[in-house]
């Protein structure tokens, strides 16, 4: 049976679609070994069967995360024999940078292009044809939710796939094209699959290509200081120098066939799109940025919490007057932040687990030798190992952060 792999960033209408094409021929398990789902289903409406895989949302094919990582192993090593790669219409350039990135895969492909009622509604218009032609993929305007064209995009799939495709990208003219385009001679030299894909990701010095091909890699490198790096008189970052090529690319032949009815004010924007345009802000950013990263390490570090031990004096004097134990877990020079809370109980408990532990070892009697090893060496010694764990906790589960950005850009 044919396999055709749903792949998009999220919130694309990727779970939308899937489901208008399975319908109740849809399961849902988990990719092995980790706790993302899976969603695999049959569509039958065509001429043939084909088998629908809904891959994880993602924004990018890199290693960065779970879902990045079941994706790009899916494509590479489980040969679909077609990506559905589903655009948003409303949010085309970002939705496209993923696109471009498919594109470099020696895989049929098709563009669904989403969410075309809203489009319709603002009256908006995509030049559809001009897409196609530039992107060189067949397109077909959709919407998920109304079920509209659906059943084309299956057939349009279904005819990509009677054509091998090789792949493109639309980094040739970009400054480090002359290096992708050696790293895909040398790779197709060793016989890789899909050179053009892992050429453009060993020259990003995607960890994992690196570490498969690390002859290709070193002389990509080499290329790149020698011919290269000149021309800018400094080192190149590759990853971010690909990813600016790409949005420029996208920026000036695919989003130029969007026409909107009209300018949007602030307020009409999408949240999303509100939060991009404030974080990404070419003088806010930045400030923006440091303040979150201040209040990361305020709310891990800080023993004056909102500095309010130095806001009311009379606090703060009231939390530094050493009281009990259990005050001190929350009361410094001020309120202690929820990392030093934390750190303290933990502190707390391993010292009290500690005596009890000596005190027993004692009843039992024990020598000094071994209440030595067992009390401070090895109790001891976890224990300070363990007093590391709340705050690093703390601080990398600042999620609360990007929890609150993520609900907001819902
Ligand atoms: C909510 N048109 C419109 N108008 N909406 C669509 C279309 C379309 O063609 N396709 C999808 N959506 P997912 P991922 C929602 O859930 O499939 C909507 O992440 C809501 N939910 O209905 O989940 C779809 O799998 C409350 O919207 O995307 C869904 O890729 C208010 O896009 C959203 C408004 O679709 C994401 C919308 C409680």
């Amino acid at each position: 049976m044919l396999k055709f792999a749903l792949a998009g960033n999220p919130n694309s209408g990727k779970t939308t679609l899937f489901n208008a094409l399975t319908g109740s021929t849809a399961h849902v398990g988990n990719w092995p070994g980790v706790t993302v789902d899976k969603r695999e289903g049959v569509y039958k409406k065509g001429s043939e069967p084909v088998d629908i895989v809904d891959l994880p949302g993602i924004y990018s094919l890199s290693p960065y995360t779970p879902e990045e990582v079941i994706a790009r192993n899916f494509v590479l090593d489980e040969h679909p024999d077609c990506i559905i790669n589903i655009v948003d219409a409303t949010n085309l350039e970002r939705n496209l940078y993923l696109t471009t990135q498919l594109m470099e895969l020696d895989v049929p492909m098709v563009v669904a292009l989403n969410m075309t009622d809203v489009l319709d509604k603002r009256g908006d218009t995509i030049d559809v044809r001009a897409l196609e032609k530039r992107i060189g993929i067949p397109v077909v305007e959709i919407s998920a939710l109304k079920e509209t064209n659906v059943d084309l995009l299956v057939e349009r799939a279904l005819e990509a796939v009677k054509t091998a495709r090789t792949g493109e990208t639309v980094l040739k003219d970009s400054l480090l094209g002359s290096a992708i385009a050696n790293a895909e001679i040398a790779l197709k030299l060793k016989g890789v699959e899909a050179p053009l894909f892992h050429a453009v990701k060993l020259v990003e010095k995607d960890e994992i290509e690196v570490k498969n091909h690390p002859a290709e890699a070193k002389a990509v490198e080499a290329f790149i200081a020698e011919n290269l790096a000149g021309k800018r008189g400094e080192k190149i970052d590759a990853e971010a120098e690909i990813a600016d090529a790409r949005y420029k690319y996208i920026t000036a032949r695919f989003s130029s066939t969007l026409t909107r009815a009209r300018k949007y004010s602030f307020d009409e924007l999408s949240k999303s799109d509100k939060a991009d345009k404030v974080l990404t802000n070419k003088w806010a950013g930045i400030p923006i940025f440091l303040v979150i990263l201040f209040a990361i390490f305020h709310f891990t570090f800080s023993e004056n919490l909102l500095f309010l031990g130095s806001i009311i004096p009379a606090f703060g004097e009231w939390c530094a007057l050493e009281c009990s134990a259990i005050k001190g877990v929350f009361f410094a020079g001020g309120l202690n932040s929820p990392g030093v809370i934390l750190f303290n109980a933990l502190d707390l408990l391993t010292s009290q687990i500690g005596e009890w532990l000596g005190a027993g070892l004692e009843a039992l009697g024990a020598s000094d030798a071994v209440l030595g090893l067992v009390c401070d060496g090895i109790w001891g010694g976890l224990s300070a190992v363990l007093s590391f764990l709340p705050q690093i906790l703390v601080l990398s589960c600042s999620s609360p952060f990007w929890k609150i950005a993520d609900i907001w850009r819902a």
